[in-house]
């Protein structure tokens, strides 16, 4: 395959209503968006990264920097480049494997609109829809937090995952559990608390709790195997598993029994299935986590999470629960599920004048 041009898009998209975690609260999707062209076909992604560095050491301008200066020119040089070949022409940048991913997977999106082949079919989905949970913010307070759970379950969301921090724990988490019964309920607190605090995230236990995500810092991964060892409610990986590699490392440690796979964390899809691989061999199951993506990303999302040890509802929500106005037709529930796309490469569409309507920069970079 021969690349023809490579843009990055950047567009700002107003969130349907402001998403607050520990590191911060998001109001607008800085969106950047990778797109190339090759003499057969052209390729759409979604790099992941967010505006600021606040989630994992990766940003947008960040990404884009090393896309221009690195990545590109990389791959453009590259002879007989297919998508598979990617990862190994980009190794030597270490790092960085958002903006990886981004370019690996608009190269993977030409190459399977040219074959006709779907993402789920290429990656090995075994669905055809695939279970939908949605992710809810930390909010002013219990009873706020309570009006927007039971408005995402009387949607169809079928599990809950509740972001938590120091002070915003204990209680969110006993009255949705009170309130709504027997639901699939998880919480995410994006590295706020350290081993100093077990007795605080023991509590947590009375709430029956599919597991805790990611609860101390990404490098302290022998940590979360110490914690692990004091919790009945199981420890889920998130910001620590950067590779396959990190993934059989952290599960051989014991520090989780769930891992979530998110591609753009981990330099792609092709890196994202070795993961899968590697906790399916190890009886880990898995699920697709989300960087609050436009119809772009959540289309591969969709197709990750088709393959079969993806046993566990995934941040793959639809497209109204973060975009008034999606870049691809959008994606809904139906009966708490989404479709998975079946069209060529990613088999979404990006609609130019939505796209036109919302960008705010265009590069060529070859
Ligand atoms: O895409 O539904 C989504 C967001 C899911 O909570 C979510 N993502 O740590 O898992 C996580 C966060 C990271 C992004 S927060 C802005
Ligand atoms: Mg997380």
């Amino acid at each position: 395959m021969k690349l023809t041009s490579v843009e990055l898009v950047r567009a700002s998209l107003p969130l349907a209503s402001p998403f607050r975690t520990s590191f911060g609260t998001q109001t607008v999707r800085q969106v950047l968006l990778v797109h190339v062209t090759t003499p057969e076909s052209e390729g759409w992604a979604e790099c992941v990264a967010l505006e600021d560095p606040l989630y994992s050491s990766e940003y947008v301008d960040g990404a884009a920097h090393v896309l221009r200066h690195h990545l590109v020119p990389r791959l453009a040089a590259a002879q007989g480049l297919t998508a598979a070949r990617v990862a190994t022409v980009l190794h030597p940048v270490k790092g960085h494997r958002m903006a990886k991913a981004g370019l690996e997977t608009a190269v993977l999106d030409a190459e399977l609109r040219a074959a006709g082949t779907s993402f789920s079919t290429h990656l090995g989905g075994v669905r055809d829809r695939v279970p939908a949970g949605v992710s809810v913010g930390i909010m002013d307070s219990v009873p706020q937090l309570l009006d927007a759970v039971d408005g995402y379950l009387a949607e169809g969301y079928v599990r809950i995952k509740l972001k938590i921090e120091p002070g915003w724990d204990y209680e969110p988490v006993r009255a949705v559990r009170e309130r709504f019964g027997d639901i699939l309920l998880q919480t995410d607190a994006n590295t706020a608390y350290t081993l100093k605090d077990w007795k605080l995230l023991q509590r947590l236990d009375a709430f029956d709790l599919l597991f805790h995500e990611q609860p101390m810092d990404e490098e302290d991964v022998r940590g979360h195997a110490e914690l692990a060892k004091l919790l009945a409610t199981p420890i889920c990986l998130d910001e620590s598993i950067v590779s396959a590699r990190a993934a059989a490392d952290a599960i051989a440690l014991g520090a989780c029994a769930v891992v979530n796979i998110k591609p753009g964390r981990v330099g792609g899809y092709l890196e994202a299935r070795r993961i899968h691989d590697v906790c399916v061999a190890n009886g880990i199951p898995v699920w697709c986590g989300g960087m609050l993506e436009t119809g772009v990303g959540r289309a591969a999302n969709a197709a990750l999470a088709a393959l079969p040890g993806f046993t566990l509802p995934g941040d793959v929500s639809a497209s109204s629960r973060y975009y008034a106005q999606d870049l691809t037709a959008p994606f809904v529930l139906d009966d708490g599920h989404l479709t998975v796309p079946t069209g060529p490469g990613t088999g979404v569409e990006v609609l130019p004048d939505v796209l036109a309507s919302l960008a705010t920069s265009t590069e060529r970079l070859l």
